[in-house]
């Protein structure tokens, strides 16, 4: 599998709007690019870090996956995003070694971009998702 970068990371909160004095007044970081994933049932914030971003999801439902992990877990890391040049590649190669794919088929998540997430239980622990950049 070919990673082009760490995408971004995926942490889980509560709220949006309740991370803004840290993320913002105290590390100094630009909330932006809010957007709800109907499909994923969250809303999303991006925040850009030198070459990668920080994501926060906060659940929309109560049957969000977010919420579902904020209610045994609490705030925190939910997923690592790595990009992949060709994601049908990627999870070809992640099938030929016994990964557990959440996702059997590339789907679109934030900012449309197509996106495919294998299951912790495979991945040491750690929710992964491959994500394609756009072009
Ligand atoms: N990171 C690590 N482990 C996790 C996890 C996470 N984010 N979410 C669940 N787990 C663990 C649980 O703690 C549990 O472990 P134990 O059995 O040891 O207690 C196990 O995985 C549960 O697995 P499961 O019963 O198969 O699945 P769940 O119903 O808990 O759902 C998951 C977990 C990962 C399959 C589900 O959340 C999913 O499909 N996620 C992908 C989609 C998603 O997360 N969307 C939101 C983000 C969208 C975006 O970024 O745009």
């Amino acid at each position: 599998m070919q990673i082009g970068k760490l995408s971004h990371i995926g942490i889980a909160v509560e709220s949006i709007d309740s991370q803004r004095k840290y993320y913002e007044e105290v590390l100094g970081l630009k909330i932006e690019g809010i957007e709800e994933v109907k499909d994923q049932k969250v809303r999303v914030a991006f925040i850009p870090v030198g070459d990668t971003r920080v994501e926060l999801l906060e659940p929309t439902s109560e049957d969000s996956p977010v919420r579902k992990f904020l209610d045994k877990k609490g705030t925190g890391v939910h997923h690592m995003a790595y990009e992949v040049q060709n994601l049908e590649a990627a999870l070809d190669k992640a099938r030929a070694f016994g990964m557990r794919l959440i996702d059997e088929k590339p789907r679109i998540g934030a900012g449309g971009i197509r996106i495919a997430f294998l299951h912790p239980k495979s991945t040491s622990g750690v929710l992964t998702e491959l994500c394609e950049p756009h072009g």
